[in-house]
């Protein structure tokens, strides 16, 4: 643990790469633990745009009931950490694959606690691989809109419609198959090529191409770091790998000693 401190603190370009594992101590179900599924579907099936071709109030379904269950969770202290980190370092970069906004929300907590200002948290908002619980985008047009309110996802005709040309909305988040924001991809891609560490937080790195984004520090002569409550694909990649619960261990990890 010492060793990995001192490393993440003398990074001069830090990158932070964060997955559900981060969330779980908040009370959201990561995909592929046990909790992961919902009634009898795996993420997986889900998370496609097949499924929602197929079968959009199913999948609305299941968007709707993870909106109302993320909307009660709050940050933990591993999302507290991290906005702490990013908020005082400038060349710290987070990027998330997490749909669940509350690494957002702990920033907001940091400008009401007047620990920064909200110029220094538009710097340091994470870059959203994935998208957003939140937004939903039209499938008809280029309409996307902020949208926390309960789905009512009963039968076909009551699934949320487009102001602009009513076509379906869907949640605006990325799908298996799917290319992420070529803009935003490219900026994980740089801030991983530039990281000195890449300090990956729970995630199973099995989803691409967030999960070759460390690889892209290590090729360019970067140390990656991994904390994780079990072993993944990146641990034999990692300088080191610390095993245990985000919530405890980042506050430990990204806390930096003041000099006697
Ligand atoms: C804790 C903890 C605690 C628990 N503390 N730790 C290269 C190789 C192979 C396949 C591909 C490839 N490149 C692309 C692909 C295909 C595919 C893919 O990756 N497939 C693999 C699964 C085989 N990728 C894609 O399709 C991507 N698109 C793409 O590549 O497009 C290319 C293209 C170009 C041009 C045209 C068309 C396409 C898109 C991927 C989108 C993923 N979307 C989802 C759903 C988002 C919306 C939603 O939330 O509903 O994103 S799937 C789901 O997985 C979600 C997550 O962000 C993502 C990653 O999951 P994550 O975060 O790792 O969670 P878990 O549950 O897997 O792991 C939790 C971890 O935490 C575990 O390790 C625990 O141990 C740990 N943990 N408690 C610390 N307290
Ligand atoms: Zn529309």
């Amino acid at each position: 643990m010492d060793d990995a401190r001192h490393l993440v603190a003398s990074a001069r370009k830090l990158l932070i790469l964060t997955g559900a594992g981060v969330s779980a101590e908040s009370g959201v179900p990561t995909f592929r633990g046990p909790d992961g599924l919902w009634k009898r579907y795996k993420p997986e099936e889900l998370a496609t745009p097949q499924a929602f071709q197929a079968d959009p109030r199913l999948v609305w379904e299941w968007y709707g009931f993870r909106r109302e269950r993320v909307g009660a969770c709050r940050p933990n202290p591993a999302h507290e950490a991290i906005a702490r980190l990013t908020l005082e370092n400038e060349d710290a970069r987070l990027v998330t694959q997490n749909v669940d906004g509350l690494h957002e929300l702990a920033l907001e907590e940091a400008v009401t606690e007047g620990l920064c200002s909200e110029t220094s948290v538009s710097r340091a908002a994470p870059i959203r691989l994935h998208g957003s619980l939140f937004w939903t985008r039209c499938t008809g047009c280029d309409h996307r809109t902020l949208d926390r309110h309960p789905v009512d996802a009963k039968s076909e005709a009551s699934l949320p419609r487009c102001p602009k040309c009513a076509a379906l909305l869907r949640p605006d988040v990325v799908w298996f198959g799917e290319g992420l924001d070529p803009e935003i991809l490219k900026r994980a891609m740089e801030a991983a090529e530039t990281a000195e560490v890449c300090l990956v937080v729970g995630t199973s790195a099995l989803v691409h191409p967030a999960a070759s984004l460390p690889l892209l520090t290590k090729e360019s002569g970067g140390v990656v770091v991994e904390v994780n409550t079990e072993s993944t694909p990146l641990t034999d990649v990692a300088m080191f790998s610390l095993r245990g619960r985000a919530g405890q261990i980042l506050p430990r990890l990204l806390t930096v000693e003041s000099e006697p």
